[in-house]
């Protein structure tokens, strides 16, 4: 039976090169900054998002609180979208490891706009805690791999700036916002002091993510990423396959994006059916519409035939495309999906 794995762009396999240039990389101790592709990966990183140098770190939840507690004190508060994935998915690291109050506030397609952020900002004053971060998310993805309007994006960071305030780019996937947009990644990442973007989603790799930021920034980022335990030794095995993300798999996401607007499409016009969020790169947000009919249940048809997807609530299920879905796969899940309504 076919697979069709649909749950995340995190599913990727390491490509036959990538295993490769693995296989031959030349390695030494990180925690000594002796290691030269890794050193190679940070340089080449740093470069492609415009700023000064960067550290690789684990995973991009490792990234985004390594970025939190580098630019903030415990018991300061942060800004964030209220479905930001540092809020939602990342364990609480925030409250628990950084110490942080989070103050959410309510987006539109991913992001907040400047009105509500000038309302949010509270003088100085005995009660309350001092504000010291603002993060948003490119591409958002609760939002549906939504890519954020560069121009509110910058309005948002000149008030923050004047504020007082560092801001922070959870970018894990920047690279589809850049070629969604036609935007460039320096571009997307300029108005932050610091930007996240993850090489094991679209990218590819088996692990890991690159924190960018100013060399003074990172310096302190280094340490903190010790502090969790983050000191890798002989990571240049797998910095090798993040520069073969970077040189080469950032160069074909549009692929992606296409296949899921075809996909999109393609089930939104099953009865029974309904994509709840513009598809503006690889991420699809479909609704299941046909009474009695949950999105677990969908979830499950599909499983019996290959397909792998996850239910987001109990009619939503969110399905992301990436490297290891061709044209087939596409048109082997409408025609799996138009049987299972026709036959119910
Ligand atoms: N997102 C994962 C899950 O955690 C939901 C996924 O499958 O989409 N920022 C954003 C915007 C992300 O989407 C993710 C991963 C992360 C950070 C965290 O990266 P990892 O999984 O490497 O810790």
């Amino acid at each position: 039976m076919r697979t069709v794995d649909l749950r995340s762009d995190t599913v990727t396999q390491p490509t036959p090169r990538m295993r490769e240039l693995m296989s031959k990389a030349v390695v030494g101790d990180d925690v000594y900054q002796e290691d030269p592709t890794v050193n190679q990966l940070e340089a080449y990183g740093a470069e492609l998002v415009g700023k000064e140098a960067a550290l690789f770190v684990a995973s991009g939840t490792m990234g985004n609180l390594v970025a939190l507690m580098t630019h903030t004190h415990p018991g300061e508060e942060v800004i964030l979208e209220a479905e930001a994935h540092i809020y939602y998915y990342e364990v609480g690291g925030l409250c628990r490891i950084a110490g942080l109050v989070p103050h959410l506030l309510p987006g539109e397609g991913g992001i907040f706009t400047p009105e509500q952020l000038k309302k949010a900002l509270r003088p100085a004053n005995i009660h309350y805690p001092k504000t010291t971060l603002l993060c948003l998310e490119n591409t958002h993805n609760r939002a549906g791999g939504r890519v954020l309007p560069q121009g509110q994006v910058e309005e948002i960071a000149e008030i923050a700036k004047e504020a007082g305030l560092k801001l922070h780019l959870d970018g894990a996937r920047i690279f589809n916002a850049a070629a969604a947009s036609g935007i460039d990644v320096k571009t997307l990442a300029a108005p932050f002091d610091s930007v996240m973007f993850c090489l094991s989603k679209g990218l590819a790799a088996p692990a890991g993510s690159l924190l960018a930021g100013s060399a003074e920034f990172i310096a302190r980022a280094r340490k903190n990423r010790k502090i969790l335990g983050g000191g890798m030794r002989q990571a240049g095995v797998l910095a090798a396959a993040g520069l073969e993300s970077l040189e080469v798999m950032t160069k074909r996401l549009r692929e992606d994006h296409q296949r899921a607007k075809r996909l999109a499409e393609r089930l939104g016009s099953i009865p029974g059916l309904r994509i709840a969020a513009p598809v503006e790169t690889n991420i699809i947000m479909l609704d299941v519409t046909r009474p009695g009919v949950t999105a677990e249940q969908l979830v499950q048809a599909w499983s019996a035939s290959g397909i792998k997807a996850i239910a987001r609530s109990q009619y939503g299920i969110r399905l992301v495309t990436h490297y290891q879905i061709d044209d087939a796969d596409v048109d082997y899940v409408v025609d799996t999906t138009s049987a299972y309504f026709r036959e119910l």
